[in-house]
């Protein structure tokens, strides 16, 4: 899927704004057909965000079912000649969008793109009215997985229901992302990939695309940074070779430009379309992540799409902030714990020479202090498994031409111990690989070396560890025996490289203590130091991705105070002490 820019054959229109909102509160909007005329009794919502922190009434944050967005917008006659799709950059976590009161698309999964051709359903030169029918309900078809709690007893009132959910980020909704409309040609460049390599200086870049419509042939051109024809190509597929390429490297992106043409029979531009693309490698040998054919180490964190009253509403603002303080700190890398992030953060890493590892929503397949059997008919089965390889595709779809992205994550956390999740991983990877031959895949794990039942489908081990904060709590003297025997163990037996995914400590800026205690600032810079001394031993291990960059909202319990204090920076970005004591690290490290 392309994300939509202009260029001399395109347009594109944002409908970002002020939209009108409804609570749907016994979900029967739908049967009522509240889309075929002006939504009644709204509220003003912005758009881009999550709805759950605009206003002051605690029934919107948390409510659980369908919310009605509306928006209305004018478009030129002179669209008539084109076609105009409506692409959402995400809707959490399902939706059905109706143009002029006709359905025009539905879309199941709250963390990845869709769009419609709604050329048809357009009133031209006129008013358009757009709205929106978006559920927030998670279930074990869904990722991430959730169920609803029906409450059958005389302690709450009738019909009430909860959203249950297994995963620790609070379960933000709405429209989260830019909702734009793109205007093409009527015949079109539909899609276009690409791989790179490199043999000697050469940089190999590897296109093939897709043409809608009627056309006569494709022309490939690539431009570097200065703007230079460093290649040529036809056809819609084809080969590019560049003489002394420019690699595209870890914390030095150099992004050249695929602009793809395609002509018409008499030779004439019909549409185009220009792709920013680095050319670099990406190849495990033996312990080693090697990127260009150098080992990599993965130095950053697991992060979150998450602020204060946006909630997971994409914002310029903060991406290029959490960018600067990645920078600062010497990351140069990160997980899309634990859901992919919004197209423009991808971009923005492909930018700055980030190392991404994209993970797809599949989190929550855990007990969660259960004691039921997740992998069974009964919760993640075949439904929740057809969903998970649809949305490995649309994550591959969206993202396979990043040069950012260095590794797929297929999962946080499951049950990996039990018996029926090998089959069900098993398949997962299959279909990644299938999908992508060129990047490694990971599962990111906490189930113990021993237990484990899907590792060996994987090319990296990811495990994500406490000691010293849910185990021995506190007791900070465990950390280097339990750190080591268990990422020794993880390499004995599946002889992958690994990465420390998680680790962290949850840390009340201006909470001191010497010796240290839990949820001081002191205690967080101890708890990794002791870390560090392990990982920095074991030749094995290609990573430390500490938990979590910046605290986080989840959903209220006895264990969180306000959230997931395991930030190192606070939720509006300011440091703990810990970030000093990282950016010493890393600094050092990546020099
Ligand atoms: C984990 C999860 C992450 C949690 C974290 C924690 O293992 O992967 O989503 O937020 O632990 O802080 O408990």
């Amino acid at each position: 899927m392309l994300y939509p820019v202009e260029s001399e054959k395109r347009e594109v229109k944002s409908l970002s704004g002020i939209w009108n909102f409804k609570l749907d509160t016994d979900d029967t909007g739908e049967k009522d057909g509240w889309f075929t005329k002006k939504l009644t009794d709204t509220i003003p919502m912005p758009v881009p965000a999550s709805y759950n922190d605009i206003t002051q009434d605690a029934s919107i944050r948390d409510h659980v079912g369908e919310v009605w967005y509306e928006t209305t917008f004018f478009v030129p006659v002179s669209w008539k000649e084109k076609k105009v799709f409506v692409r959402f950059g995400s809707v959490s976590h399902s939706a059905k969008v109706w143009l002029n009161g006709a359905k025009v698309t539905s879309h199941k999964g709250g963390f990845l793109p869709f769009e419609a051709d709604v050329s048809v359903f357009l009133e031209y030169g006129e008013e358009n009215r757009m709205t929106v029918k978006v559920s927030n309900i998670l279930d074990w078809s869904s990722l991430p997985v959730g169920e609803i709690k029906e409450w059958h007893d005389d302690m709450h009132e009738k019909g009430y229901r909860t959203q249950e959910y297994f995963h620790d980020f609070f379960n933000f909704s709405g429209i989260h992302r830019p909702v734009l409309l793109s205007v093409v040609p009527k015949n079109y460049i539909a899609d276009i990939s690409v791989k790179t390599n490199v043999q000697n200086t050469d940089g190999i870049v590897k296109y093939e695309t897709a043409i809608q419509g009627a056309f006569g042939t494709v022309r490939a051109k690539l431009f570097d940074e200065d703007r230079k024809v460093v290649a040529e190509s036809f056809g819609i597929k084809g080969q590019l070779v560049v003489k002394n390429a420019k690699l595209w490297q870890p914390g030095k992106s150099y992004l050249y430009t695929l602009a793809i043409e395609s002509l018409d029979q008499k030779g004439e531009i019909e549409d185009i379309y220009r792709l920013p693309i680095g050319i670099r490698t990406v190849e495990i040998k033996g312990k080693q992540f090697l990127i260009n054919g150098k080992p990599f180490y993965f130095q950053g964190f697991g992060k979150h799409e998450d602020m204060n009253i946006k909630g997971k509403g994409y914002d310029d603002v903060m991406s290029v902030k959490d960018f600067n303080l990645m920078k600062w700190i010497g990351a140069n890398s990160f997980r899309t714990s634990h859901y992919p992030y919004a197209d423009e953060i991808m971009n923005l890493a492909d930018r700055e020479g980030f190392i991404v590892i994209d993970e797809v929503p599949a989190v929550g397949m855990n007990k969660w202090n259960r004691d039921e059997k997740i992998f069974s008919p009964e919760r993640v089965n075949e439904k929740t498994l057809a969903h998970h390889l649809d949305t490995i595709g649309e994550l591959i779809d969206r993202d396979k031409n990043h040069p950012c992205v260095v590794m797929w994550s297929v999962a946080n956390e499951p049950t990996s111990y039990e018996e029926e999740s090998a089959p069900y991983f098993e398949a997962v990877a299959k279909h990644t690989r299938e999908l992508d031959d060129t990047r490694p895949i990971t599962l990111v794990n906490c189930s113990s070396p021993d237990e484990c039942k899907v590792a060996q489908f994987f090319d990296v081990v990811c495990v994500n560890r406490y000691f010293g904060w849910y185990s021995d709590s506190g007791r900070l003297e465990v950390i280097p025996i339990q750190l080591e025997r268990e990422l020794s163990g993880w390499f004995d037996r599946f002889g992958k490289p690994v990465i420390l995914s998680e680790y962290g400590a949850d840390t009340i800026p201006g909470f001191h203590s010497d010796p240290p205690v839990m949820f001081t600032e002191e205690f967080q810079c101890e708890f990794l130091r002791l870390y560090h001394t392990v990982l920095d031993k074991l030749d094995f291990v290609i990573g430390e991705h500490v938990w979590n960059f910046a605290d986080f909202a989840t959903k209220q319990g006895t264990t969180r105070v306000g959230g997931n204090k395991k930030g190192v920076f606070t939720r509006e970005r300011q440091p703990k002490m810990a970030a000093h004591f990282l950016k010493e690290r890393w600094n050092k490290k990546i020099g």
